[in-house]
């Protein structure tokens, strides 16, 4: 994850293998939708940088982060080479958040153990919306674009 004096998002795309001909699923959360619309932009405008093809990027929304991992289910039916699974979940008052958080890494964990994809986990779990602002393509970079480059890498690592 991010650290509070370093942006991980900087990539040299020369340090990467072109990803043309790849074909990636990535599977959005609407739930603060803010925040996951620019996770999102981050990892699509990576790819696509990385030589994807825009046709070869599905993109599917699900309600909340809860359903990232059914969202994967549905999104490794099209054998794309990679998924990445993009959220935001921010701490309220009551302890919903450390179900979701705990159930989506879980998830996320299992399906990359049963499935022959890589499931690359996207997710902000932050205390307030001004740290998801931070790491959405503020000043701690966009998890979106990490999420992106760890997918092309797993894709090849997996070729
Ligand atoms: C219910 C809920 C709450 C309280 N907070 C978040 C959140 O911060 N981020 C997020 O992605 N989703 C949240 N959800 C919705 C759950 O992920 C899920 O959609 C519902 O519990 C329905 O299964």
């Amino acid at each position: 994850m991010v650290t509070t004096d370093k942006d991980l998002s900087q990539f040299s795309k020369e340090n990467l293998p072109s990803a043309k001909g790849l074909t990636f699923g990535i599977v959005v959360s609407e739930w603060n939708s803010k925040i996951t619309d620019n996770l999102f932009k981050g990892a699509y405008d990576t790819l696509t940088q990385c030589g994807v093809n825009i046709s070869d990027i599905y993109k599917y929304s699900v309600p909340g982060s809860f359903e990232l991992i059914f969202g994967a289910k549905i999104a490794a039916k099209s054998n794309p080479n990679a998924i990445i699974c993009l959220g935001s979940v921010i701490q309220g008052e009551t302890k919903h958040f450390d179900f979701i958080c705990n159930s989506v890494a879980i998830g996320i964990k299992d399906l990359n153990i049963h499935l022959d994809i890589p499931v690359i986990f996207g997710v902000l779990t932050d205390n307030n919306i001004d740290q998801a602002i931070d790491r959405s393509g503020g000043k701690y970079g966009n998890k979106g674009v990490e999420a992106a480059v760890t997918a092309i890498k797993m894709a090849f690592l997996n070729s």
